[in-house]
Order: structure tokens, then sequence, then C-alpha cells
């Protein structure tokens, strides 16, 4: 016999003890579109207590899409080993030019960052930052349908070690760390530089360069490494997206295993 109230008991119950387990972490990603999940993977497979928050019911930002809602994505040399460790499929179009399945790739990278131990939070948007001083310490969430239905409804907290913007084009954690504390940014006007038009062969090299500790304990991936350090736009082009992932990882592997 199947009873209904231990349905919602066991739902509430083990929902609660991952969201309270989450409340320290080595490492939280903000948005968990594709450099984040990518970021996630190598984080978690190297050990990191990893906790991803996206504000959207499903991962995969802008990925799902494709090209104008073509759903396919193109993907280009320097990508296909992080492709081949999702086991993502692709097939060359031109040299230089492989395509795959947009809706395959989110699904693996999803998978992939979960199975090697990252925790997922769908639903949950940042809406501020913690610090204590300058010193950045964790971050402020609140239900996406509290911020959609415009509640005032106060939110939590949690602490982490190290946060990663992966929130794309909107870069929201450097634009509050920049609004509400004046921070001083590891970018070239020590601010918010801005997204560049579309130029796909610049803006993949850029989100990879771009890719950085842009403030202490504070990292940037993704559209929203352009978007704070400045890079152009490449339309639907992901190599450089899982690259800075990935990147994003070795950086903070690196950080935290010299703390
Ligand atoms: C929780 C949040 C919050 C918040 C946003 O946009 P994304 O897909 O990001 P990237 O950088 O991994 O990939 C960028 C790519 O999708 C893209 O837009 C490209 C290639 N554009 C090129 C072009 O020319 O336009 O994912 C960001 C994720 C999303 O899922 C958001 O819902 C989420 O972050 N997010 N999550 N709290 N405050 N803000």
């Amino acid at each position: 016999m199947l009873e209904d109230i231990k349905i919602s008991r066991a739902i509430i119950g083990r929902y609660s003890e991952d969201l309270i387990n989450s409340l320290e972490s080595d490492v939280a990603i903000v948005g968990g579109g594709p450099s984040g999940l990518t970021a996630a993977y190598y984080l978690a497979r190297e050990g990191l207590k990893t906790v991803v928050f996206e504000r959207k019911l499903s991962t995969g930002g802008g990925m799902w899409g494709g090209g104008m809602m073509f759903n396919q994505i193109v993907v280009q040399d320097e990508a296909l080993s992080i492709m081949n460790e999702f086991g993502i499929r692709y097939k060359m179009f031109e040299e230089g030019y492989y395509t795959a399945n947009s809706v395959e790739s989110v699904a693996a990278l999803t998978l992939g960052a979960v199975r090697a131990g990252a925790q997922i939070f769908n639903l949950i948007s940042m809406e501020d930052i913690m610090v204590r001083g300058n010193q950045f310490v964790g971050l402020v969430l609140n239900w996406t349908s509290v911020d959609i239905a415009r509640l005032h409804v106060d939110p939590l907290s949690v602490q982490c070690k190290v946060v990663l913007d992966s929130t794309g084009h909107e870069a929201k954690v450097t634009n509050k760390l920049v609004e509400k504390m004046g921070a001083v940014l590891n970018t070239t006007n020590g601010s918010l530089v801005g997204e560049k038009p579309m130029w796909a062969e610049q803006g993949e090299a850029a989100t990879v360069e771009n890719t950085r500790e842009v403030y202490p304990g504070v990292f940037v991936s993704g559209m929203a490494a352009n978007a704070t350090c400045g890079g152009h736009r490449m339309g639907p082009i992901f190599g450089g997206m899982l690259l800075s992932g990935k990147k994003a990882a070795d950086l903070i592997i690196e950080k935290l295993k010299n703390r």
C-alpha cells in the first residue's frame, strides 16, 4: 500500500538533508549552464564539495536552444577532449567544425556533473552575496518563485570557500560585488568591462582568457567572464564555454590546494 504522506515525508526529508549539507561547501557555482556544469564536473571529480544553484527549472542555460532554436551546437577541435570526457557525440561538419545535439549535450553535462558528485539545486536564485568586511564569504539565496512573484520574503545564506559566477550574460555575482561593495576587480578597468558584439573567433578565445579569479574567492567562467572582463559574444559555438568551465575548475583546484 502506498501512503501519500510518506511520499511527502520522503521528499521533504531528503531535500532538507541535501540543503543543510550544502550550507557549507568548498565551491558554490551560481548558474548551471554549460560552463558551470563543466566546472562542477571537474571540481567534484577532484573531491571538492561542489554545489550548483540554478535559477531555472532546468540546467543547461543557453545551450538547449542551439542557434535560433535549431537545436544543434557547434564545437571546435580544442574542446573535443571535453566532449569525449562527457560522452557527448558529435559529427564533423567541415574540418574544425563539429556539431552536436544540444539536448544530448545538456543532458550529458548535467549527468556528468551529478555523477561526479556535484549537488545541483534548481529553482534557487542567488540574490546577493555575503561578506565579512571586504572578504567574500558566501551567497544569499531565495526561491526563484519568490523573485518572480515579487514577494517580500527574506532569503537564506550559504557559506563557501570560493564562488564561480557562471550566470552567463548577466554576470550576477560580479555585478553585486561592484554594485554593493564597490569592489575593484581583476579586469582592465578594475570594474565590469562589459560584453562586446558578435565575433566568434575573438569571443571564443576571450572566454577562456577571461576565466579567472576576479576578486579574492570569486571566479568567473563562460559568458559571465566576458561580461565581467570584456569579450565578444560568439553565438552558438560552445567549445569556449566547456574550456572555460574546465579552466575555472583547474584554477579553483589550484587555489584550494594552496590554502
Ligand atoms: C542562479 C542563475 C542566476 C542567479 C543566472 O547563460 P548560460 O548558458 O551561461 P554559460 O556562460 O555557461 O554559457 C553561455 C551560453 O549559453 C551562451 O549564452 C552563449 C554561448 N552565448 C553567445 C551569444 O552570442 O549570445 O547559463 C547561465 C545559467 C542559466 O541557467 C541561468 O538561469 C543561471 O545561470 N542564472 N542561477 N541564480 N541569480 N542568474
